[in-house]
C-alpha cells in the first residue's frame, strides 16, 4: 500500500517557547490510520533532514498533505510543496485555516493540486480513497464527489459541495500519536513536569470582527461531552505520564453546563492534573462565581487566556467584542484570588485607533496587573484575517491586502503591518515596542518560558522592559532584534 505523507511545517519565531504536537495533521491523519493507511509525518521543525526522509517517502506515495495558518508558515509549506514537485509528481494538499479562508487563491499556485476547506477529519479520509480510485482510473474523476474540497482539473479550479460541519466530535478517533515521536512535543510547558495540548471543542458562538471563528466556524460552536473529555484528559495521562494540559480550545467555556460538569467530574474522579485554558472570555467569568471558581481551581486550573483587546470602549465596540471595560474591571478583581497566571491579550493598530486610545489601553492593561498581580499583558500588533468584518474594514482604509499565497506569507506580525495605510511611523515604533516589552513587562512569563537560561534572562531584562512598556520608550529597542536572533538561534 502506498504511503500518505504529511508534513509539518515550521511556524517561524512562534514556537521559540516550545514546540507543540502538529494537532492539525493529527487529526487529518486519524481516520485513515484507523482504516489500516500507512501514513507518515515528517516534522519540519524537528527533522533536520527532513528532506532526505521526504525524497524516500515520495518513491512510493499517494499523496502529501501540508497545513497552514495565514503568515510565515505559508513560505514553509511552500517551499515543501515545491520540493514535491520537483522531486515526484504525487498530488500535493494543502488543509488548515488560511486555504481554507481562500482556497481558490490558494490553488492558483503551481505546486498545490487539492486544498481541503475546513474540517478536515472526514474529507481526508475520502480523498484517500478517491485519490486512490484516480489513479488506478486516471479517465474518471472521483474527486467530484468528496464534499469539502477545491481542486484543479485541465486548468480550472472545481470546487466540490460543501461539507457541513460535524455535529458530533464524540465520535473522533484519538489522535494517533503514535505516528510521531511525542518526545519532541513536550517542550511547551505551562507548569514543570510534561505539558500536552488538547482541544475538546471547535468554534466559538461570538462575532469577534477581527477573529477567523467568524468565517471559518460561522459562529457555530461544537464540544466533545464532559465525559467524553474526562476520557481524553485520562488517556494522555496515562499514556505519557503528563502533568499538564492546556486546552487550546477557543472557547472551552461556551457551554457552561459542559464546562461545570467536566469540573465536576474531575474532583469526583480525583483526576490529578494541571491545565490552562488557552480561549476563555469575561463574560464566561462573570457568571462564575467564587465558590465555583474554587472548585475550577480545585480541579485544577492554573491559567487562562482572555481575549481584552483594548482599554478604550470605543474600540471594543467597533470590534464587536460584546464586553464592558467595567465588568472586565470587575471580572479580574474576583479572579485575581483564583487563577496563579492570567494572560490577556490585546490587539494594537485596529483601524482608526488614535494614540490617544492606544495609551489608554496601556494604562488599563497596568490597572489590571495592579489589581491582580497574576497577569500577563500580552500586546499584539493587528493581523487582518481573510474575510471578516476587520478585513472589510481594513479594505475601507485603504488596506492593500495580500494578492496571492506568497505575499500572505508576509501578513501581519511579519512585517506587512508597517504597510497599513492607516498607521503613522510613530504609531508603529510605539505598538513595535509595546508588542515586545509586554512580554517582559512582569515576572508573569515565565510560565510561557519553559527553558532555564531563557528564564534568567527574561528575569534580568524584566525591570528595562517594565520602564518602557510603562513610560512608552520605544528608543534604541536593539534587545528586540538580539531576541529574534536568539530565538532562531535556540529552534
Ligand atoms: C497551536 C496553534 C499554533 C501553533 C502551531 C500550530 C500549527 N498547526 O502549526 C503556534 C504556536 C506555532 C501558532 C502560531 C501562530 N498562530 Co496559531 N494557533 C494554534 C491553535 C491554538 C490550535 C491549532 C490546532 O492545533 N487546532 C486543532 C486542529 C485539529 O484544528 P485545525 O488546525 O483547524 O485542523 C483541522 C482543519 O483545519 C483541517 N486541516 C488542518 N490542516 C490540515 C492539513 C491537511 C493535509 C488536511 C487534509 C486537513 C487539515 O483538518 C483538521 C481537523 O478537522 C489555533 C486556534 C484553534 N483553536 O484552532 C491557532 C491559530 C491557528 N493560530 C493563529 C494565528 C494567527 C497564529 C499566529 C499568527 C500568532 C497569533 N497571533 O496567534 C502565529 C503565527 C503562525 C504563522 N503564521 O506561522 C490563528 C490562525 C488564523 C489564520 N488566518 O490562519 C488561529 C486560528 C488562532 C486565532 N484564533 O486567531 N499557532
Ligand atoms: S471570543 Fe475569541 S474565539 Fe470567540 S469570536 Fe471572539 S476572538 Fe474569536
Amino acid at each position: 500500500m502506498a504511503d500518505i505523507i504529511l508534513i509539518q511545517p515550521k511556524a517561524g519565531e512562534y514556537e521559540a517557547a516550545g514546540i507543540r504536537p502538529p494537532d492539525s495533521l493529527l487529526a487529518a491523519a486519524a481516520l485513515p490510520h484507523e482504516k489500516g493507511y500507512n501514513i507518515k509525518i515528517i516534522d519540519q521543525r524537528t527533522d533536520k533532514n527532513w528532506k532526505m526522509l521526504l525524497k524516500n517517502h515520495l518513491k512510493n506515495a499517494l499523496c502529501m498533505g501540508t497545513t497552514a495558518m495565514t503568515g510565515q508558515q505559508i513560505k514553509y509549506a511552500l517551499e515543501i510543496s515545491k520540493f514535491v514537485k520537483e522531486n515526484s509528481d504525487v498530488p500535493v494538499i494543502w488543509g488548515g485555516v488560511h486555504p481554507s479562508l481562500l482556497p481558490e487563491q490558494t490553488l492558483k499556485n503551481k505546486y498545490i493540486d487539492i486544498v481541503v476547506k475546513g474540517e478536515g477529519d472526514y474529507t481526508f479520509y475520502e480523498l484517500i480513497i478517491a485519490i486512490e480510485k484516480q489513479r488506478k482510473n486516471p479517465n474518471k474523476d472521483y474527486l467530484k464527489n468528496v464534499r469539502g474540497i477545491y481542486y484543479k482539473k485541465n486548468g480550472k479550479i472545481i470546487r466540490t459541495e460543501l461539507r457541513p460541519f460535524l455535529q458530533d466530535l464524540d465520535k473522533l478517533p484519538n489522535l494517533p500519536y503514535d505516528l510521531v515521536n511525542m518526545n519532541d512535543y513536550f517542550g511547551f510547558t505551562i507548569k514543570e513536569g510534561k505539558s500536552i495540548t488538547l482541544m475538546t471543542s471547535r468554534g466559538c458562538p461570538f462575532r469577534c470582527a477581527f477573529c477567523y471563528n467568524t468565517v471559518y466556524y460561522k459562529n457555530k460552536w461544537r464540544g466533545m461531552s464532559a465525559e467524553k473529555t474526562i476520557e481524553r484528559i485520562k488517556y494522555v495521562k496515562d499514556k505519557f505520564g503528563v502533568k499538564n494540559i492546556y486546552f487550546q480550545d477557543d472557547n472551552f467555556c461556551a457551554n457552561v453546563p459542559r464546562f461545570k460538569k467536566i469540573i465536576d467530574l474531575i474532583l469526583k474522579e480525583k483526576i490529578d492534573i494541571t491545565w490552562g485554558l488557552l480561549g476563555s472570555r469575561i463574560n464566561s467569568l462573570k457568571y462564575m462565581d467564587e465558590k465555583f471558581l474554587a472548585r475550577v481551581v480545585k480541579a485544577g486550573c492554573i491559567n487562562i487566556d482572555v481575549g481584552i483587546e483594548s482599554g478604550s470602549q470605543r474600540i471594543l465596540n467597533l470590534i464587536c467584542k460584546d464586553i464592558d471595560l467595567k465588568e472586565v474591571i470587575e471580572v479580574n478583581k474576583k479572579i485575581s484570588k483564583f487563577f496563579t497566571k492570567t494572560k490577556y491579550t490585546f490587539i494594537m493598530g485596529i483601524p482608526s485607533e488614535t494614540e490617544k486610545e492606544l495609551l489608554q489601553s496601556i494604562r488599563f492593561a497596568l490597572k489590571l496587573c495592579k489589581d491582580n498581580s497574576h497577569v500577563l499583558p500580552i500586546f499584539n500588533i493587528l493581523f487582518v484575517n481573510p474575510g471578516t468584518a476587520m478585513h472589510n474594514l481594513a479594505l475601507k482604509y485603504g488596506y492593500n491586502e495580500p494578492k496571492n499565497l506568497e505575499k500572505w506569507a508576509n501578513s501581519g506580525r511579519e512585517g506587512e503591518y508597517k504597510e497599513y495605510p492607516w498607521l503613522s511611523k510613530k504609531m508603529i515604533k510605539m505598538m513595535e515596542n509595546f508588542e515586545f516589552t509586554s512580554f517582559f513587562a512582569t515576572k508573569n512569563i515565565d510560565y510561557k518560558i519553559s527553558k532555564k537560561y531563557l528564564k534568567l534572562l527574561a528575569k534580568v531584562y524584566q525591570p528595562i522592559a517594565k520602564y518602557r512598556f510603562k513610560n512608552n520608550f520605544p528608543h534604541f529597542l536593539i534587545e528586540k532584534r538580539l531576541a529574534s536572533v536568539l530565538s532562531r538561534s535556540v529552534k
